[in-house]
């Protein structure tokens, strides 16, 4: 029971070769409200498959750790509202529980790794808060990319979190961060920043080609790709900017703390925006569902 479970479908693909791309269920279940947390996960899953791979969601469920969730196990996760939160610090303890929980990055790339799924598809990562130097409020998804062997797709760090020190941060952990065709850093929401890129690559086989060679170094851990979201969907960081610095202070008076903070802002910047952000949030998603993807059919031809 404590290795992870994996649906008839994702084993498959593993035994014959095929791509898989892993896909973490926090953003359902704190990430989007209902029902477009529902939405969002089947459209991001029929991504995937139409672009030639298999979906696998990944979720702790009554203390098993799956890889590949059925239809009625998303809509159950995405009506939930007291889930738990799992990242690398609470993922053994949930399973010996017997408990159910949703996975962030962090969890699901270890879990991914087990499965030996080398692409993982998702939004935004967790990073360096604003204000760390004080709380120290630093997301183990940066730590988790130093150690599991997966390339990760985002859309870079949502702008809530202090993008310079994040990158500082990847840096010092020894993870390639990438930015898909393009010199400068997106920031999840706008597809540019003021951010140069660490590193640029331009073709989903060019990432595939770098992961390989990762792991035939012996380096742990993965790669970060940050793919910018499509344009026409973006909100620039101007006009976010200072809804994000209200939502903050206002988590700040409400003694927000800990993994309460993403989703407690996420939320905020939600009803500041009249829910732009999180029809931009859905498109970033989906955009990156697609590369990922690609990347994972490249790595199966070999
Ligand atoms: N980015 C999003 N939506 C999310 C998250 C990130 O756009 O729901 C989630 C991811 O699961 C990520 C987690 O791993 O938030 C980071 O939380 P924390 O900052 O507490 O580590
Ligand atoms: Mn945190």
């Amino acid at each position: 029971m404590v290795g992870p479970v994996l649906t008839d479908e994702v084993a498959s693909a593993r035994r014959a070769g095929t791509p898989v791309v892993a896909l973490e269920s926090t953003i359902i279940t704190h990430g989007m409200p209902w029902p477009e947390n529902l939405e969002t996960a089947r459209a991001v899953a029929q991504i995937v498959r139409d672009n030639g791979a298999v979906p696998a969601t990944v979720a702790v469920i009554a203390g098993e750790l799956r890889i590949g969730l059925h239809a009625a196990e998303i809509e159950s996760l995405a009506r939930s509202r007291d889930v738990d939160k799992l990242s690398r610090a609470d993922l053994a303890v949930c399973l010996a529980r017997g408990g159910t929980g949703a996975t962030t990055v962090a969890a699901t790339m270890i879990a991914a790794a087990q499965a030996g799924i080398a692409v993982f598809a998702t939004g935004g990562i967790g990073g360096v808060h604003r204000g760390a130097e004080h709380s120290f409020d630093v997301s183990a998804d940066l730590q988790e990319l130093a150690r599991s062997p997966v390339t990760v797709v985002c859309a870079g760090a949502k702008a809530i979190l202090d993008l310079p020190k994040t990158l500082e941060v990847l840096e010092t952990l020894g993870v390639p961060v990438v930015a898909y065709g393009q010199d400068v850093m997106p920031a999840f929401w706008a597809a540019t920043s003021a951010l140069p890129a660490p590193l640029r690559m331009d073709s989903p086989a060019e990432i595939a080609r770098a992961h390989r060679v990762r792991g035939a170094l012996g380096l742990a851990g993965g790669q970060l790709v940050a793919n910018p979201i499509p344009p026409r969907d973006e909100i620039p960081a101007d006009e976010l900017d200072p809804l994000i610095a209200a939502a903050i202070a206002e988590a700040e008076a409400q003694g927000i703390t800990g993994k309460a903070v993403t989703p407690f802002l996420l939320d905020r910047v939600y009803h500041a925006t009249k829910g732009r952000s999180l029809a931009a949030n859905i498109a970033l998603v989906q955009n990156n569902a697609r590369l990922a993807a690609a990347v994972a059919m490249e790595l199966a031809e070999g």
